[in-house]
């Protein structure tokens, strides 16, 4: 198979070994259903449908018909003092899907910008109950967030920070994270132990006082640090230490929310509620950029307060609400709604886990965890080549086995499709498989 295209240096690539790719580039250039078609036409099974994006499967119809028909009738809107029917219809809609308690959407662009307008929020929101002491932001190791500075700094991936460590932003402390091979290795689903490690919240709630803390910022299943479900019980215990000092909890939803574990949300899946929501990805089936940031009313009320003629909260994008991005996003939610997507996943995650779970006994894997529609494969590292063993691994799938494969470093993540064909699901991991029985 040889895949080429002209013209690929001026494109820096983001979170990619530019020199590396562009030697021998992997480029896609259609996608249907559940696979990719590259350059030379051939056909790529998505096993990480788009960047836990896609759950829908890629170009669903009426997806496409939605968008459209709203570019040829409303392309853009300001939602600055005027805006667009969809944003309001889809705001509704997600509200709609929200636990309890939730009563109002906040338009977005990305999982990033959703991230940094949960924080603002949040530290907006005690100053307007009179709590303006309350400016501490904790996150958690191994955290992704996004990659602007509010996220980044909250987040807990190490090379994504390294280089900024100066420049990350002041009154941020990080609970441990929960990942625990030693006690929980080859868990199915939620691991056992360390719950306890939630009461680091309140070892860091004793050192500068809760009063002094705004939010804490979780993801309900950790997924760019390789699939990192949550012990049983952590979850409980982390709402109610927030409980206790007035701590408010965000659970960031990026990947989880919209069917990806089973549910409209995670909190839904946890049966914990967090106070602010945050989501990408799977709103718009990936098929335009759009998050959102759900709240309570609580949180909103606190707002809205003040003269009627006063912007209550001076944040917003340009892009915030956008019409064709909202009208994607109301399609998605049609789908989701007509296909029973969120059951379809509930139905497959078990087959999912024994796919998954039967490289446990591989001589060259450490972990495999999963939860919900989310699976990792960690592999043992390669002697003196940390992440080589991973990448081998990508490349192999794509160009011997037509697979996309996801690695972070020498972890495997898989996002299958919410509507997944068993089958397919089988004959990909059976193509992995060959594929890391193969690699040095
Ligand atoms: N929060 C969470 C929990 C995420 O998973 C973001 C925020 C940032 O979203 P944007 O749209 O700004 O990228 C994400 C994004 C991976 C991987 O390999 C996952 C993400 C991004 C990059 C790689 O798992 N998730
Ligand atoms: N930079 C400049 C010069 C701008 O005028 C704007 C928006 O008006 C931005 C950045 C922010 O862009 P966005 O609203 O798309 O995030």
């Amino acid at each position: 198979m040889s895949t080429t295209a002209e013209n690929i240096d001026a494109f820096w690539m983001p979170f990619t070994a530019n020199r590396d790719f562009k030697k021998q580039p992997r480029i896609i250039t259609g996608a249907s259903g559940h696979h990719y078609t590259s350059t030379d036409g051939t056909r790529i099974y998505d096993t990480f449908s788009g960047l836990w994006t896609s759950g829908l499967g890629h170009c669903h119809p009426k997806i496409v018909e939605a968008v459209q028909k709203q570019v040829a009738t409303l392309d853009y809107c300001m939602t600055f003092q005027l805006s667009n029917d969809k944003a309001f219809a889809l705001a509704d809609r997600i509200i709609g899907m929200a636990p309890d308690g939730f009563s109002n959407c906040f338009f977005t662009n990305s999982g990033s910008e959703s991230v940094d307008t949960a924080l603002k929020i949040a530290l907006a929101y005690h100053r307007s109950k009179g709590e303006g002491s309350r400016t501490r932001l904790i996150g958690r190791e191994k955290g992704y967030h996004g990659v602007n500075f509010g996220g980044m700094s909250v987040g807990g991936i190490v090379p994504n920070r390294k280089i900024f460590s100066a420049n990350l932003i002041p009154g941020v402390d990080h609970i441990r994270h929960t990942l625990d091979l030693e006690r929980n290795a080859f868990s199915r689903g939620q691991p056992k132990h360390g719950a306890e490690l939630a009461d680091d919240l309140e070892r860091l709630a004793a050192l500068h006082d809760g009063s002094n803390i705004a939010a804490v910022i979780v993801e309900p299943v950790a997924g760019s640090a390789g699939v990192i479900p949550p012990p049983v019980g952590y979850l409980e215990k982390l709402r109610e230490i927030c409980d206790r000092h007035g701590i408010l909890l965000i659970f960031d939803e990026v990947i989880t929310a919209f069917g990806r574990i089973g549910k409209a949300t995670g909190a839904e899946r946890f049966g914990v509620t967090p106070d602010i929501i945050t989501t990408a990805k799977g709103l718009t089936n990936g098929v335009i950029p759009m998050g959102s940031v759900l709240v309570t009313d609580k949180i909103y009320d606190a707002f809205m307060q003040g003269p009627d003629q006063m912007i209550e909260l001076f944040h917003g994008y340009t892009y915030s609400g956008h019409p064709v991005a909202a009208a994607a996003g109301l399609a998605t939610m049609d789908v989701y709604e007509e296909e029973g997507t969120f059951e379809q996943s509930a139905a497959l995650e078990d087959t999912f886990a024994d796919i998954l779970h039967s490289f446990d006994d591989h001589e060259k894997v450490v972990d495999v965890r999963n939860y919900g529609m989310m699976g990792a494969i960690e592999m043992a590292p390669r002697d003196g080549a940390p992440g080589a063993r991973g990448l081998e691994v990508h490349k192999k799938c794509f160009w011997d086995e037509q697979l996309v494969v996801r690695n972070g470093m020498d972890i495997l993540q898989f996002s299958p499709f919410l509507n997944s064909n068993t089958d397919e699901m089988q004959q990909s991991f059976e193509a992995i498989r060959r594929v890391i029985d193969s690699v040095d």
